[in-house]
């Protein structure tokens, strides 16, 4: 690290005497990979992407990575507070005492008149894990609210949860990403890696070329399935049936690992006659992926000496996503592929703290350390960091999507602060979204740019980004990695963690609110001690000495845990638990009205809902648009061409976007980048059915109906 990594985040004041600019190490602002950068200043002083060999991504980038530093120069960042005086009036600049006086009189106001659970605050995975921290125990104890929930619902909720289900602990990967390269088979469900995390392709291709196999699940062939040794082209939605058809042909064929399954599992008796129904003709007819292929991506993963399940958002992102994710990690155990050295299942998130931002408290079942709230020990173990009466904590509170849903009029939640959410762009069925928060009492976004969901707010905080401030990352390995500030603010921004201060005295909590990062992760350590995802041992100055320190890290003297479950499970038994899920279908499917498929995703060149890349002038022009993924066959039978306009209906909403001809989609699918928003948006088409136990939202599949958009009148 070249910039002197141990020292505090300067100041407000102090930045304006910020020494020349030098090239300092750090990680991108985007997805959960968090490869390693450095920023390096030109004459004036301003910085460029070099890469950086760090041992993730061995100095490789993305697109996005390459033109990170363009952010740091947009001039569309915001840089005053806005204000909007009247509902439907226009957003004014403002100065910051005012803007924060206002906020927190209108909060304390809401709070007095509908109790503290009316104010809702709905966090984001891309903030740091000090601002994540922060960010839980503001709501908990500054507003006093159980209603903080966070857009990792949307993202690895399901993972998470099938994760703790079987192993007691959630972590993305069990292992570092470098040994996928040492595995013998993998299979990847539903996640594409070549356009989500391309460095870490590398990985992926030094395991075919050491003879390794690739196993890709996902109704495109993806470019990341282009790849592959097998692709299995499923139908949305039917995940489930396919993991029980290749347990089933596994069990048939002889290729379980009885030793393993009685010496280290709990359960298998209950998943075996669930597979014993699922036959592989039966398997064809319900995924439409052949039965021989069934049979040899079953031989070729139970005949391999070590093998590796990935999940993504494909299977996760469904109204039965943890069952789903519970069907492969049921595979991977039946198959003794888990708990030993370049095995286990794993999942690929997400976004950049996707990780860390659900350990450590803006979750609304979760406190710091990833501890329970609903768990009267580990109320009182964080109650006694904070200061505060383990009574006065508030209970758990509604997940992302009801959050939302409560913000409709007569709803419990008359106010909304959103930090590092596009929510009116990410959200499922988004349009009711827009109209409920338009109608709330109040509505505080904190962002970089004037986002979709900025522009509906009441009062719009602007916040320093990324390399403007220091703190803590948690990438999807489960390494924690610094982010280090290059240089100040513009002026006039100010950082979260200020904000979060500054309201904290407004509402007269009494409460410690640190903005200086550095000393808000020492507190985060000692709020994470002894919990399932524990810090205690992480330091700023171990990660810069070490490359990243991966969790659970108890104490100064212990290693790190690169790889879990080689001595056991994080179960009470120590033993892996199989989950007896049977899978069902998607909440709404293909009809005489709607006879396509819907599924939406990412591609490369954009992030999220792209309030960052789409303004970065070299991805805009790359991707300037949303358009919808369509067979050629498909294509022909509706009479559309190439780049025709198309109109794409659901029982949500309606989208016109341009046609994109391709071969590697199945010919009943259509697939929608969700990167843009208003006329665009794949979200004002999606279904908001949750899944039961994650409460994630059935982003990948619906029924939609396509026709030539009609030339306007
Ligand atoms: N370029 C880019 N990279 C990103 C992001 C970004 O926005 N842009 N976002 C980051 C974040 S937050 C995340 S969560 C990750 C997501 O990373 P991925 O999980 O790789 O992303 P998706 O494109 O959402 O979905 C992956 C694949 O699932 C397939 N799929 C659709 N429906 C189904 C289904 O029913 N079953 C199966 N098996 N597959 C299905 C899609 O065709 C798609 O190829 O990417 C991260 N990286
Ligand atoms: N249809 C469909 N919808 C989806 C998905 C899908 O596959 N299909 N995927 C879902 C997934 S996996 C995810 S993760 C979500 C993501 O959806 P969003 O939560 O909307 O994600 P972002 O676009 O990353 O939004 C982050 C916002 O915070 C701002 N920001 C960045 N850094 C900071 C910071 O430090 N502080 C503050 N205050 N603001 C900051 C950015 O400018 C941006 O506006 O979308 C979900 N929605
Ligand atoms: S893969 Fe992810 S972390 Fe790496 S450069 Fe691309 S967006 Fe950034
Ligand atoms: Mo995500």
């Amino acid at each position: 690290m070249n910039h002197h990594p141990g020292a505090p985040a300067p100041s407000q004041a102090a930045a304006l005497n910020d020494p020349a600019p030098v090239p300092v190490d750090t990680h991108c602002p985007y997805c959960a990979l968090q490869c390693g950068m450095t920023l390096v200043p030109d004459a004036e002083g301003r910085f460029s992407v070099a890469a950086r060999d760090f041992p993730t991504n061995k100095g490789g980038l993305c697109r996005k990575g390459w033109t990170a530093a363009a952010l740091l120069v947009s001039p569309e960042r915001l840089t005053t507070p806005l204000i909007r005086d009247t509902k439907g009036g226009p957003l004014r600049a403002a100065g910051w005492d005012e803007a924060l006086d206002l906020v927190a009189a209108r909060f304390r106001d809401i709070r007095a008149r509908h109790g503290a659970d009316a104010v809702g605050v709905f966090g984001g995975g891309g903030l740091t894990n000090e601002k994540a921290y922060l960010l839980g125990k503001f709501a908990r104890v500054a507003l006093g609210t159980a209603n903080i929930d966070y857009n990792g619902r949307y993202c690895m909720s399901s993972a998470a949860a099938a994760g703790s289900r079987a192993f007691g602990i959630d972590r993305g990967l069990p292992f570092p990403m470098a040994d996928i390269a040492e595995t013998d088979a993998i299979l990847v469900a539903g996640s594409n890696p070549a356009e989500t995390m391309p460095p870490l392709m590398q990985y992926f291709d030094a395991q075919r070329a050491r003879g390794g196999r690739l196993i890709v699940v996902d109704p495109r062939r993806s470019a990341t399935a282009q790849r592959a040794t097998l692709h299995l082209q499923t139908t949305p939605g039917t995940d489930g049936a396919l993991a029980a058809g290749l347990l089933h042909v596994a069990i048939r064929d002889g290729l379980t690992d009885p030793d393993f399954i009685a010496a280290r599992t709990s359960g298998f008796e209950a998943v075996r006659r669930i597979a014993a129904q699922h036959w592989p003709d039966r398997v064809e007819r319900i995924t439409g992926v052949p039965e021989r292929q069934i049979v040899e991506a079953a031989h070729i993963l139970g005949e391999a000496a070590t093998a590796m399940v990935l999940t993504g958002r494909g299977p996760e992102q469904q109204s039965q996503g943890v069952d789903n994710v519970s069907a492969f990690i049921n595979l991977a155990l039946a198959l003794g592929k888990a708990g030993r050295p370049l095995c286990g299942w794993g999942t690929l998130t997400g976004q950049g703290n996707g990780q860390g931002g659900r350990e450590h408290g803006q979750k609304a079942d979760q406190l710091p350390g990833y501890r329970k709230i609903a768990d009267p020990r580990h109320r009182a173990e964080v109650a006694a960091v904070w200061g505060v009466d383990p009574a006065s904590l508030p209970g758990p509170g509604l997940s992302a999507t009801e959050l939302l849903d409560a913000t409709a009029p007569g709803g419990a939640v008359k106010a909304l602060m959103v930090l590092a959410s596009n929510v009116v762009v990410s959200s499922p069925a988004a349009a009711r979204v827009a109209e409920n928060l338009r109608g709330l009492e109040l509505l505080v976004v904190s962002d970089l740019f004037l986002s979709e969901t900025a522009a509906l707010a009441d009062v719009v905080l602007p916040t320093a980004q990324w390399a403007e401030e220091d703190g803590t990352m948690t990438n999807l390995e489960g390494r924690v990695l610094r982010r280090a500030r290059a240089q100040a603010p513009p002026p006039g921004v100010r950082t979260d963690a200020e904000v979060l201060q500054a309201l904290a005295r407004r509402l007269g909590c009494a409460a410690d609110f640190s903005a200086d990062a550095e000393t808000g992760f020492a507190e985060l350590r000692r709020a994470s001690r002894g919990g399932l995802a524990d810090y205690a041992g992480i330091s700023y100055a171990r990660i810069a000495a070490e490359d990243g320190v991966f969790w659970p890290c108890p104490d100064d003297d212990h290693p790190g845990t690169p790889r879990l479950f080689l001595d056991g499970f994080a179960t009470p038994d120590g033993r892996a638990r199989f989950a007896a899920v049977q899978p069902r279908p998607a909440a709404e499917v293909p009809d005489d009205d709607f006879p396509y498929w819907l599924t939406t995703g990412r591609v490369m060149g954009q992030y999220q809902s792209g309030t960052q890349t789409r303004r970065v002038p070299e991805l805009a022009a790359a991707e300037p648009s949303a358009f919808v993924e369509i067979h050629p066959q498909t294509a022909r039978g509706l009479g559309l061409a190439e780049g025709d306009m198309a109109r794409l209906t659901t029982r949500r909403g309606s989208i016109a976007v341009r046609t994109r001809l391709t071969p590697a989609i199945r010919l009943d699918t259509l697939f929608v980048p969700f990167h843009w928003g208003d006329g665009q948006s794949a979200n004002a088409l999606t279904h908001a059915a949750l899944d039961p136990i994650s409460r994630m939202p059935e982003f990948k599949v619906c029924a939609v109906r396509i026709v030539r958009d009609a030339p306007p009148p």
